[in-house]
């Protein structure tokens, strides 16, 4: 143990001792080579890629010899032998530079379907250099609609017209198939596919791959995804057959107001161009057109993103996608020629798939049903594999709660029917798992089974589906309720990333609202590496904002109304940002930048002297409104006033981060004009609101905006202190409230109130949902009440992310690890240790590599370990009074900031102890 006196010297001492050893043995060395290669926003050898211009990143070993980067050399080529040595492609040369992320692509311009190679070495602090990397590649797809000879093909499945629900034209689901002959053997093939609707396709038989709900869920007016497929093992020489099933998915599917600006009556229709390159070098392609057939009196009667699926096992089709099938009864299918104002363009994202299987932990038997209860809420899709009786129908009903006294509550899917059919065609056991349609749910029903037998656990297993992508971060601590918390707002992730960003999975809802995305859209980016389906996302964004600017409510838009909502819209601003501290990647910026200009100007747009009066959802769902509804107490004024005021400030620090100093000073003189005006109209003299009601939400949106005066602030403070106090130290906060508490509450110096709203137990807070129950983040503060069961209110999600902002925090200050710099180039490592807490950690994959903080409070000692990925620097501030350091490789001792001691400390692993006051 080190007394504070002794500490100074035990830091130098350390960094001799390390450098001496480092002397010593610095004989020729050659380091292991840099890994986790990746491309664009994070791709690992994809195929059927986007762009023609990625970017490359890589990230250093875990070495004692590497702390940072010196230099880099990157080479490019178009076949694997050409590596290192004759990159034919691009040849970075060696570059002294410490960027290892995001190097932009700068050779040869790459085509459709090119297959690139690329490996990467760098140099160390002491230019030491590295072994080359393993080779990686990618390859790209049809990256326009030139490349695209097929026909959308499909059934006119319009002319049933049968109507559903809410009277919407339900197109009944298709299989289309086409036999082909080939002379010759394959050496390689590319199946590249898309449709107006959702597919699955196979090919001789067998799966071509396991995604779900492809292409996924775009504009249909302006940019169709399209999927590519390395199909070279599943072509046979001689005859072939290609099989699609095709449903409404979101193309023609039911979506809220049912009037998107795409024509939603028109038939689904597949896209489909399979090239193979022959043994003998010849090429073929098999494309959609006029020579397929099709069939809609196949099992799948019905499909249904809202309401379900109706299977009847009668009309199978036993070995429809092979040779062996005689399709003479089939129709002809029609097709339109690709239109070239819908832009035809590789899926940037990843596809969603079955991701995690859960098991029923309980059964209940209960009226003729029998209910599973497998203990989490969750979105996806059962399967079954039930004994029926011949004829029977098995309904299987969903829901995310019962009601207190047992019964199954469906009231809150509102008019989603979500509800699945299975028609028995012979007695047994069948296997069946929807495809065309997701649910969320904690329980499920079936009835219809065959009653002679027992209801067992492994009759049904919950799939849980969701786009595909990978944890990136861990958070954990002493609290059990804590835990329950993180857990809750990973499930909410995992729920409502089905393709797009949702507010909620189950209802006649599930659209990418704005508002709900802009206020999680940073704790996302700690759970998941979730990059690529934000970029992705965002481009929706660009693609969806209007002439003058608007960001439509959701996007995609399917609306169509052509307003848009402050707090909602500033998605456009928020998330770019939010998003490039979290990466680093200018490039995301640069994309959006424009989208942002013109997000400001609409606010401009729709105010008068700088005070808004742009329609919004407000504070939506703050709870005790003084005059009920919905969009809670705080003026749509002010709110519009304070996101103008932030979206010119985020566009201004855009502006510096890209280097254009002059729109920089234009929109830094926009915030102060609106800053200006937001004081004039909303403040008095004193810093207190003085128009419209006084709430919590007011003064967080001014204190964290910085949107008053200097000496106007400390009262502002003290009036968010005593709106506070009169709510008994809870909050009283909507969508738009809730993620600003904790960031200004820790900048006033308050964390212990923070943790004190955090840890309430009791309405409204975050361990109340716990405390009922909650296994998802809900809509509401009170969605549901152990003994009341259901809020009444129509309007009720049990798995609505929002409220889940709240994890930016944890990661941030509980568990400690905050961007400094833009991508953790360098990293802030400062936990609040606080009671009821003994202890907390969290872990991050970023883009360097991971970080971690894990810290314990024993009695008054404090216990900090840390650990710095290499190419970054961390500030470490420790609370109290440092005690001793271990296996420390580099420290500096900076400050001593407000009783807090902090130390800047290069890539490696320590352990801090220090004595709390
Ligand atoms: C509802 C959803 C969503 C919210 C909008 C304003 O439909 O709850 O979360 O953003 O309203």
């Amino acid at each position: 143990m080190f007394k504070k006196s002794n500490f100074k010297f035990f830091v130098y001492a350390v960094s001799a001792f390390i450098f001496l050893n480092m002397a010593s043995c610095k004989e020729q060395v050659v380091l292991r080579a840099p890994e986790n290669l990746t491309i664009s926003e994070g791709f690992e050898n994809p195929l059927g890629f986007y762009d023609a211009n990625p970017t490359f990143s890589w990230k250093l070993p875990v070495l004692e010899t590497v702390k940072s980067q010196s230099a880099y050399h990157l080479v490019v080529a178009s076949s694997e032998d050409m590596l290192p040595d004759n990159p034919d492609l691009w040849d970075s040369g060696k570059q002294v530079t410490d960027q290892s992320v995001w190097i932009n692509y700068d050779g040869k311009s790459l085509q459709s379907r090119q297959k690139v190679y690329w490996q990467v070495k760098y140099w160390n602090q002491d230019e030491e250099g590295s072994n080359w990397s393993e080779i990686n590649h990618f390859e790209l797809g049809l990256l326009s609609n030139e490349d695209w000879k097929a026909q959308w093909a499909g059934l006119d499945t319009a002319k049933d017209s049968i109507r559903g629900r809410e009277k919407v034209l339900i197109h009944k689901p298709q299989y289309l198939r086409k036999g082909f002959e080939l002379s010759n053997d394959v050496a390689s093939a590319r199946l590249y596919i898309t449709a107006k609707g959702v597919f699955d396709v196979v090919i001789n038989g067998q799966d071509v791959s396991d995604d779900v709900m492809s292409p996924g869920f775009t504009s249909y007016d302006i940019r169709i995804e399209t999927l590519t497929y390395d199909v070279t093992d599943l072509i046979e020489s001689g005859q072939n057959t290609i099989g699609v099933e095709l449903a409404s998915g979101w193309y023609s599917g039911r979506l809220l107001w049912g009037n998107p600006p795409w024509d939603n009556t028109i038939s689904p229709k597949v896209l489909v161009q399979l090239e193979m390159t022959m043994k003998d070098g010849s090429k073929e392609i098999v494309i959609s057109d006029k020579t397929w057939k099709g069939t809609s009196n196949g099992p799948l009667q019905f499909a249904e993103i809202y309401d379900g699926e109706i299977y009847d096992s009668n009309f199978e089709m036993p070995n429809w996608t092979t040779n062996n099938f005689d399709d003479k009864n089939w129709t002809p299918v029609e097709v339109t020629q690709i239109d070239n104002h819908v832009k035809l363009e590789p899926k940037r994202h990843t596809t969603v798939k079955d991701k995690i299987k859960l098991v029923p932990e309980e059964i209940v038997k209960k009226n003729g049903a029998v209910i599973f209860n497998l203990k989490q809420n969750m979105v996806g899709v059962p399967l079954v594999k039930v004994p029926m009786k011949k004829g029977d129908t098995l309904k299987i009903r969903f829901s995310e709660m019962l009601s207190p006294d047992g019964t199954f509550y469906t009231d809150n899917y509102r008019s989603a029917h979500s509800t699945d059919y299975y028609v028995a065609s012979e007695n047994g056991t069948i296997e069946y798992q929807p495809k065309f349609t997701f649910h969320g749910f904690s329980y499920i029903e079936l009835s219809g089974y065959d009653d002679s037998k027992e209801p067992q656990k492994d009759w049904v297993t919950g799939i849980v589906q969701f786009s595909d992508f990978e944890e990136n971060g861990t958070f954990n601590s002493s609290h059990e309720k804590l835990n329950q918390l993180q857990s809750n707002i990973v499930w909410g992730l995992r729920g409502n990333f089905l393709d797009i960003p949702t507010d909620c999975p189950q209802r006649n809802e599930r659209l990418g609202w704005t508002g709900d995305a802009q206020v999680f859209g940073p704790t996302s980016m700690f759970n998941a590496d979730v990059y690529k389906f934000w970029a992705s996302w965002l481009q929706s964004v660009r693609e969806a904002q209007l002439e003058d600017g608007a960001i439509p409510w959701t996007v995609p838009d399917a609306r169509g109304n052509k307003i848009a909502s402050s707090g909602w819209g500033d998605v456009c601003t928020i998330i770019p940002w939010k998003i490039y501290l979290r990466t680093g990647d200018i490039g995301f910026l640069e994309d959006n930048f424009e989208m942002m200009k013109k997000w400001v100007a609409h606010h401009e747009l729709k105010s008068k002297d700088y005070v808004s009066n742009m329609m919004s959802f407000s504070d939506w769902l703050q709870p005790f409104p003084e005059e009920g509804g919905t969009r809670g107490d705080t003026s749509k004024e002010l709110i519009g006033t304070a996101f103008f005021a932030h979206s010119a400030e985020l566009t201004a620090k855009t502006a510096e981060a890209l280097g254009k100093k002059e729109e920089q000073g234009k929109y830094e003189e926009v915030f102060k004009k609106v800053s200006k005006a937001f004081d004039k109209a909303f403040f008095d003299e004193s810093g207190k609101l003085k128009e419209g009601l006084e709430t919590q939400t007011s003064y967080l949106l001014a204190l964290a905006f910085e949107l008053l005066p200097e000496n106007k602030r400390k009262n502002a403070e003290d009036n968010l202190l005593r709106k506070l106090e009169d709510a008994d130290n809870h909050l009283r906060t909507g969508f738009l409230g809730t993620p600003l508490l904790s960031q200004v509450l820790d900048d006033m110096d308050k964390t212990d109130l923070m943790y004190q709203l955090l840890f309430n137990e009791t309405y409204p807070s975050w361990f109340y949902s716990i405390n009922q129950g909650a296994t998802t983040i809900w809509e509401r503060w009170n969605s549901y009440d152990k003994e009341k069961g259901y809020n009444p209110m129509s309007m009720n999600s049990l798995n609505h992310y929002a409220y889940g902002a709240i994890g930016e925090w944890m990661y941030e200050r509980i568990g400690g690890i905050a961007p400094l710099e833009a991508g953790y180039k360098v990293i802030r490592i400062a936990p609040v240790p606080k009671e009821p807490l003994t202890s907390a950690s969290a872990s991050l994959n970023t883009p360097y590599g991971e970080a971690s903080s894990s810290w314990e409070v024993k009695g008054n000692e404090f216990q900090l370990q840390v650990v710095v990925p290499p190419n970054t620097t961390a500030k470490v501030v420790l609370p109290g009074t440092p005690e001793s350091i271990e296996e420390t490789n580099s420290i500096e001792p900076i400050t001593n900031e407000a009783g807090n001691y902090e130390f800047l400390v290069q890539p490696g692993t320590y352990s801090f102890t220090s004595k709390l006051p």
